[in-house]
Order: structure tokens, then sequence, then C-alpha cells
């Protein structure tokens, strides 16, 4: 709006008229008809606080709108006394503004357009009127506080402009006068709504409240303040169930209250009801928006939807309510200041006034505000409501806003006057060039203004004008007696380091006991837990979604995963699948009792071979020990007790080192065993070849001939293993796909080929044992030496041949268990069917034992 013509008129003149530096009383302070205040200073601050409030109405039969001055709003005392004790404070201090004594103008207001043009042009002219008495100050005017609402403010600032007069308000946070381009002079002492938005954003965004209704007014201004609230809560991957709306001008239809309630009745979202302070209510109206805090929802309100301890509500009320509260410090002083002030100050309202300061005598007033009183006024039950019930408040109306507001004129002041604009010489009150054109000097010290308050406390004005002091989140909390209380549980402050500005004390907030969860979460649908994921519905916002468990291998962590994700390699899901744990290793160990079994076997077995041996050593020179070559009984016993020690190294954790023993080992040691056994049998074919006569042979008799077939034989093996070891030597082996949920450490053989060689090359040998000694059989021996080694190469083939197909068919640790099975078995085959029965003829048959038998059995 652009100002009217001629009210730049008139503030030409004002101007003009101003210049004549007419002085008339000695005036210092008076409290004014009309409801206002001067005092005298040598710069004056301009006030405004809203006298009462003013409804318009329109009576049925008539055309003409009326103001009803009905409404009595005993906060704007607080605000008012703020402005006298700020001034007062600040003219006691002799470090701020010293030898310059501040003075007030303040007006009430109607909250009528022409009430406010004429006070303003009061304040600005320096008129004041004392009853039937009219003076002109000449006091310059440094700048207007005022708490007109947003579009009051946003029309008289081009008023203020013209001279560039700050105008600070201490209750009006509309987004809208924050461009500092279009409005340059505007202030103000309290966030604007963008901090709320960001404020009420963190809250949802702190319990995981997604899925949101918001309630509002629907003009220009709330709807674009919930346009901003809204993309917040989207960015944040939020919803809106819904935004309704109700007519922002005189009352709210009954109808479209009960449609609101219908649908927060219905839906599961946390409710934002936001109002502004354009919308001082009606006392009739609030108790209707409180009907809309129906229990079992939770409500985020703002604070102008404030009531009074004292009402009585018809309500059932729940405590499911939080208050974003713009931040306000306790102020001792201001309370012992009015506790000590005389009511002359008031006496411009008498009625009111009068009635305000003697209220503060009653008995149930707290103590940080209640007057020592030498009599108590009997009020009738309605004037104690309205006289008495403002000693409850917690805020003191927007005392704290005002405050500010002339700390910071005054700080701006001190800063203008001491950067010695005019030196030494004109901060007198004499010499007052320095004040001349003084609202237009003072912007310049007001932005990015850092100030104390009179309380010490640190205080910022930002680049836009605006005083961040935040908000405090309450919660309204319903005693069972039917009173109730507003607690501070969290702060919002804008100005902190990130990760600082939001706290909310969970634990303090009281919650109605019919949620049945703490905090209550009003949600689309219930969180995905850990171990499950979000399965978006299809054709509904993203805030409704199913949760679907987490596929095999994945995992989430967290509630309400997009995704599972894959575990490492190394580890696995746990049972709920919200965790990866690692996974269990798994290799055949001496502790466990399959490793004992097989170690135990294996050790008795080496001792039974070691007694063997023993035995065969102290009868080292009878008939059956010597018999087919006992050197090569001695190698064949060594190898076999080999045998069953190489069997252990299959046991344990497998290394590098162990897998390459094991399989060469194995290998070379078998092929020692088999190759003595192919040279006994081919020295038993030899022995009876050569005992006919005349036989060539009888010269290769002797452990030439075998012991050469044992080296040759096991030279091969022994090359094949190098040949294995330089190509691909076995490796030990992290396998973790043999089972889920285990890790297998295994021997890789490196070279599967190199491996079924070395298998195939023992086969071999074995298989011309077998036949030699099968063919062989029935020669005349004088011990069935070929008939036992048939037997027991019978027993060893068919051991190994059984054992490649079960290798293969099993996993992990039993697959080494089979191979050290097959060990043990072959090699104790061949021990039981080639030495037993010769120990059983050694030691229990001594007589079958002597050289006459021998060579009788040879004979015949
Ligand atoms: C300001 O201080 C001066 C001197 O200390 C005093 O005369 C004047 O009354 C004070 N004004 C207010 C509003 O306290
Ligand atoms: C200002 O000073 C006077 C006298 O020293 C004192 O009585 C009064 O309480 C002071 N006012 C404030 C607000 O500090
Ligand atoms: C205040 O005024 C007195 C006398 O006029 C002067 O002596 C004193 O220096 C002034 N103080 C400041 C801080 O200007
Ligand atoms: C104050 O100013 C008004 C003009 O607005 C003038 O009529 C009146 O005479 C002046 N009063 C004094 C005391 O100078
Ligand atoms: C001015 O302040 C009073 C008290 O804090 C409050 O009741 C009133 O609603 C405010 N007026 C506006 C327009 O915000
Ligand atoms: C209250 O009593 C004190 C003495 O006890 C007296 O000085 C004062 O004037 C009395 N005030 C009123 C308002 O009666
Ligand atoms: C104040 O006086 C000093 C010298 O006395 C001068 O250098 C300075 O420019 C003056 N400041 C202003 C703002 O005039
Ligand atoms: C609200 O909370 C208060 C304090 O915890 C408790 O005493 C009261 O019973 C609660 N009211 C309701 C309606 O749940
Ligand atoms: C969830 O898992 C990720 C990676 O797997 C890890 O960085 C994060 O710390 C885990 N979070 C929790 C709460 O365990």
């Amino acid at each position: 709006m652009e100002a009217h013509p001629l009210l730049i008129l008139l503030i030409l003149y004002a101007d003009i008229w101003k210049t004549i530096k007419c002085r008339c009383l000695p005036l210092s302070i008076v409290a004014l008809d009309g409801g206002s205040y001067y005092s005298h200073g040598d710069i004056i601050i301009g006030g405004f606080i809203q006298e009462l409030g003013a409804k318009l109405t329109k009576p049925s039969d008539s055309i003409i709108m009326q103001f009803e001055m009905n409404e009595y709003f005993p906060e704007n005392s607080f605000n008012f006394l703020a402005f006298l004790f700020a001034v007062e404070e600040i003219n006691n201090s002799s470090e701020l503004l010293p030898n310059i004594t501040l003075g007030l103008h303040i007006k009430g207001h109607l909250r009528v357009i022409s009430s406010i043009i004429t006070a303003a042009l009061n304040i600005l002219i320096g008129q004041i009127s004392i009853i039937n008495f009219k003076c002109n100050s000449s006091q310059p005017v440094a700048a207007i506080i005022e708490n007109f609402s947003a579009e009051e403010s946003y029309r008289f600032y081009d008023m203020f402009q013209i001279y560039h007069y700050p105008q600070i308000t201490y209750t009006s946070q509309s987004l809208y006068m924050s461009d500092t381009n279009r409005f340059p002079y505007f202030y103000r002492t309290v966030p604007n709504e963008l901090h709320l938005c960001a404020g009420i954003g963190k809250l949802l965004k702190h319990f995981g409240w997604n899925w949101v209704n918001i309630i509002s007014p629907n003009d220009d201004r709330s709807v674009k303040v919930v346009q901003i609230l809204r993309e917040g809560i989207e960015r944040s991957s939020g919803c809106i169930a819904f935004h309704e709306t109700f007519p922002h001008h005189g009352g709210i239809p009954n109808k479209q209250i009960e449609k609101i309630l219908a649908l927060i009745k219905e839906s599961s979202a946390v409710n934002i009801l936001y109002l502004n302070e354009n919308y001082a209510f009606a006392m009739y109206e609030t108790f209707r928006f409180y009907s809309l805090l129906i229990p079992g929802k939770v409500i985020i309100t703002i604070d102008q939807i404030e009531i009074n301890r004292d009402t009585s509500i018809q309500f059932q009320m729940k405590n499911n309510t939080l208050i974003f509260k713009i931040h306000r410090s306790d102020m001792p002083n201001f309370l012992k200041f009015i506790r000590e002030m005389e009511p002359i100050w008031l006496t411009n309202d008498a009625y009111y006034g009068l009635n305000w300061w003697l209220g503060l005598c009653d008995g149930q007033c707290p103590k940080n505000i209640k007057r020592q009183c030498n009599f108590t006024k009997v009020f009738t039950p309605e004037e104690k409501y309205m006289f008495s019930s403002h000693c409850h408040t917690e805020y003191f109306g927007s005392s704290y806003g005002v405050y500010n507001a002339v700390y910071a004129v005054a700080h701006a002041l001190h800063d203008m006057i001491m950067s010695g604009s005019g030196n030494d010489t004109t901060r007198t009150r004499e010499n007052r060039e320095v004040l001349d054109y003084l609202p237009w000097k003072l912007h310049r010290y007001l932005r990015n203004l850092h100030f104390k308050n009179g309380m010490g406390e640190e205080m910022y004005m930002d680049e836009k004008g605006d005083l961040i002091t935040g908000y405090s989140i309450l919660n309204l909390i319903f005693l069972p007696d039917g009173r109730w209380k507003y607690d501070i549980v969290g702060n919002y402050n804008p100005s902190a380091p990130p990760g600082q500005d939001f706290t909310i004390n969970e634990k303090a907030i009281a919650w109605e006991s019919s949620f049945n969860q703490t905090p209550p979460q009003p949600r689309c649908n219930p969180r995905c837990h850990p171990g499950f994921r979000k399965l978006p519905r299809e054709g509904k916002p993203v805030c409704c979604y199913d949760c679907i468990r987490c596929a095999e291998g994945e995992v989430s962590n967290q509630t309400d995963m997009d995704i599972c994700t894959t575990c490492p390699e190394d580890q696995w899901p746990n049972q709920k699948r919200d965790a990866c744990i690692p996974k269990v290793i798994i290799f055949l160990s001496y502790e466990e009792p399959l490793g004992i079994a097989l170690t135990s076997i294996s050790l008795f077995f080496l001792l039974v071979t070691v007694v063997i041996l023993g035995i065969f050593i102290y009868y080292r020179d009878t008939p059956i020990v010597r018999a087919n070559n006992r050197d090569l009984s001695y190698i064949f016993l060594i190898s076999l007790m080999l045998c069953f020690l190489c069997s252990l190294l299959f046991i344990g954790h497998p290394e590098d080192v162990t897998c390459i023993l094991r399989q060469t080992t194995f290998g070379i040691i078998f092929s020692v065993t088999l190759s003595s056994i192919l040279a006994k049998t081919i020295t038993v074919v030899m022995a009876f070849h050569a005992t006919k006569p005349g036989s060539k042979l009888r010269k290769w008799m002797g452990s030439k001939v075998s012991n050469s077939i044992v080296l040759s034989c096991s030279l091969i093996q022994i090359v094949l293993c190098l040949a294995w070891l330089f190509t691909a030597p076995p490796f030990a082996y992290l396998n973790m796909r043999s089972e889920i949920g285990t890790i297998l450490i295994e021997c890789n053989e490196g070279s599967v080929i190199a491996f079924y060689c070395n298998l195939g090359y023992l086969g071999f040998l074995a298989g011309i044992s077998f036949i030699i000694a099968f063919l062989a059989r029935n020669l005349p021996d004088s011990f069935n030496e070929a008939k036992y080694i048939t037997f027991s190469m019978l027993v060893f083939c068919s051991v190994w041949i059984s054992f490649i197909p079960t290798y293969l068919s099993t996993k992990g640790k039993y697959m080494v268990a089979v191979e050290i099975f097959a060990i043990l078995a072959s090699s104790t085959g061949l021990l039981g069917c080639i030495f037993f029965p010769k120990c059983y003829i050694i030691l229990l048959r001594p007589e079958k034992n002597s050289k006459k038998i021998l060579t009788k059995n040879i004979m015949t």
C-alpha cells in the first residue's frame, strides 16, 4: 500500500513545524489522556501498545461497521511497563548513553486504522495532549516500537519510512516484512516465520513424524507460510495427509469446525494448527479451537492459542499438545519493578489500569509478581477473572520483546554517538547537531547490531533486522484436578551452531496414557523394524508403505530402511536380519570329537605298528622275519608308521605349509608303502623262481632289487610332487560359499590334475601289486605272503575306490575326515593283512617259525 498523499502532506507539515523548536513545559513523566504516556528525554522512543481489543462487528440492521471495544488484554499492561522499565534501566546506567536521557512517548492504539494514524502522527510531531492542554515537544524521535498486526505493520511502514524512522515490532513474525529490499527500515525482536517452519520441521524429524495434517487460516500470509512448512516437510521425506483452511475474517462457521474435527478424528497423522498473531481470537473462538485438540491425536500449535489458567474448560483435554512459543527469558528485575511501581502510570486507563494493579495483590498470585498490600480489593467473580488472572501468565505479555527493542535502539544510539560523528563536543544535550536526521543515521547501527541487554544476555540483530531469539517448545499438561500448566520441554535456537540448535527433553513430555507408545507415533503405518525394508504402496504417498523382511543374506540395521544391504563376504545376517555377524569358521580341529577320535585311532595304530616293528626286530633272526626281505619289512613298517602320522597333518587349522605337507607327504609316504609292497610281491615271485635250481634269478635275490624298486617307485612320486609344488602348490583357502553362515578353512589342491595324478599313481602302484600278488597267490610260499598281499591290496583298493565318490559328495570338514579315514583304513588294512598273521605265528605258534618247517614247506 502506498502512503496516502494526505498523510505525506501531514508529515511534511509536521517536520517544518518541528524546526521551530518550540518548547513548552519542562515535562517529566506524565500519563496523558487518550491512552498515552510521555516521559521527557533528549531522545524520544515512540511506542505502541494495544490498548483494548477492538472487534469489528456488523449489527444485523445496519450496514455500518462498528467497533466493539469490549475486550481487555491485561498482557498489554506488561508491555507498557516493560517500556518504562527498560528506559529507566538505561537512564540509570552510566555506561549506556551517558549524559543522554531517553524519553518515551507511548500510545495505546485500538486496532483501528484512524486511531493508529492519529497516534502515529502525535508521536512523530511530538504533540502531547494533557487534559484540555496541548503542548508541542521538540525532542527527536529515534524509532517506533510497535505491535501492530502484520497487516498494520505493513500499512504504516510507508508512513514511517518517509523520514526513515526505524520501525521495530515486538510481536509480528510475518515473513513478508523480512524482505530487506522492500522494507529496509523494518526490524523485529522476534524470529520470523521461516525459523518457526524450520523449528517445526526439526520437531517432526526428531520424533520421526512424517505424516502431517495442517490446519491454517486461508489468508495469503498463512498460505505462504504453510507452503514453506510443507516444502520443508516434504524435503525431509514427510507427507501432508491434508491441509484444511478456515476463513480468516469473522467467525469460523460451525460447519467448518465440524468438518475439520471429523478430518482430524479420521486421520492418524500429527496435526499442526497454524495460527498467527493476526488472529487475536475472541475468547470463545479460542475455545472452539480447543475443541480441535481431541484425545488420541498429537497436536503442534503456535503460541497464539495460550489460554488462561483460571479459565475452566468444558472440553475433555489430554496431554497431547506441543506449543511453539517465542523464547522469552525470565526478567526478575522487571517483576520487582512491577511490584514496586506507582499506580499513577496506569491511571490513563483508570478503571482497567488501577484494577489491574490491585489484581497483583491477589492472594493466589505467584510469589514472583504478588505485591505486598495493606488491603485486598474484593473483586466480583467476573472482575477477579479479568483482573487477577494476568498474574498467572508465564510470559508477561510481550514484555521481553519490548525490553529488547528498547535496548537495541539505545545501543544503536550509543554506537552512533560514540562513533564520534560529532566528536566529543556534540555529546551534550545542548549541542544537538548529532541528533539531526537521527533516525536516518540510526539504521547503519541497528543492522548487524551486537549488544547486551540489561540482563547481560548477548543479543544479535542480523542483517535482515531480525533479532533471533528462537522458540521454546511447551507441553500443555492437564492435571487431574482440572487445572493445567505449560512446561518447557525443548528449545529451538536458529542462531546456535548446527546440532545444538534443537534440543528436546523427551522424558519431560507428559503424554496422555491412551497412547500405546511414548512418544506416540502418528504415522500412516507403523515403522519398519530393523530386519525389514519399506515396500512402497502403489498410488499412495511415500509415507504409506508396507514392510517386508530382508532377503536371505541381507540386513537392515535401522528402522524404516529403503533397502536392505548385503553383508560383507566374511559376515552373515543374524536371526533377526538386523546385523551382520561374523560367519562361523570351521575346520577339523583337534578339539572336536571327530578330531579326537581320528587322532586317537591313528596314534593307536601308530603304537601297534611300533609294537610290530619291535617284535620284528626282536625276532629278527627267525625265519618268518627273514623270509621275503627283512629290510623291506622294516621300510614297510616305518612307512606305515609315517602313514598314520601323516593323517595327523589333516587335522587342525590349515595353513599354507600344512596344506603343502598334507598332500605331498601323503603321496610320498604311500608311494613308499606301496612300492615296498610291490617289492615284496616281486620278491615272493622271485623267491619262487630262485628256488628252482639253476635259475639266474638267484643272484638277484636280496635286498638290492627290492630297494631299487622302492627307491625308483618313490622317486617317481617325488618328482610328481615337486612338479606339483612348482606349478600350482596347494594353499589354505577361506571358502565362504560352501555352507550358509560359515567360513570353511580348507586346503585348495592348487591343481586338481596334480592331486588326481598323485592318487592315480598310488592306484597304479596298488594295482600292479595286486595283479602280481594275485597271479602269485598260489605259488608255494612258506608263509602265504602272496595271499596276504593279494588280500591287503584288495582291501586297499576297495578303500580308495570307495573313497573317491564319498570324497566328492561330502562337504567341508567331513571331506577331510573322509580322506583321513581312507588313509587310516587303508594303512590299517595293509598292516592287518600283512603283519597280523606273521605276528600270530611269531608270538603264538613259534613252532611254525623254525627253519625246519620253512624248508619243509618249500620242499613240498
Ligand atoms: C531517566 O533517567 C533520568 C536521570 O537518571 C531520570 O530523571 C528520568 O526520570 C529517567 N526516565 C525514566 C523513564 O526512567
Ligand atoms: C534507577 O535508579 C534508581 C535510583 O538509583 C533506583 O531506585 C531504581 O530502582 C533504578 N531503576 C532501575 C530500573 O534499575
Ligand atoms: C557528561 O557531561 C559532563 C558535564 O556536562 C562531562 O563532564 C562528562 O565528560 C560527560 N560525560 C561523557 C561520557 O560525555
Ligand atoms: C503546538 O503545535 C500546534 C500545531 O500542531 C499549534 O497549533 C500549537 O499552538 C502549538 N502549541 C504550542 C504550545 O506551541
Ligand atoms: C500486542 O501484544 C499483546 C500482548 O502481548 C497481544 O495480546 C496482542 O495480540 C498483540 N497485538 C498484535 C496485533 O499482535
Ligand atoms: C500500608 O501500610 C504502611 C505502613 O504499614 C503505610 O506506610 C502505607 O501508607 C500503607 N499503604 C496503603 C496503600 O495504605
Ligand atoms: C573527530 O575528531 C578527530 C580529530 O579531533 C577527527 O580526526 C575525526 O575525523 C572526527 N570525527 C568525525 C566523525 O568527524
Ligand atoms: C497429564 O500429565 C500429568 C503429569 O504427568 C498427569 O498428572 C495427568 O494425569 C495427565 N493428564 C491426562 C489427561 O492424561
Ligand atoms: C548400520 O550399518 C552400517 C553399515 O553396515 C553402519 O555403518 C552403521 O553404523 C550401522 N548403524 C547402526 C545403528 O548399527
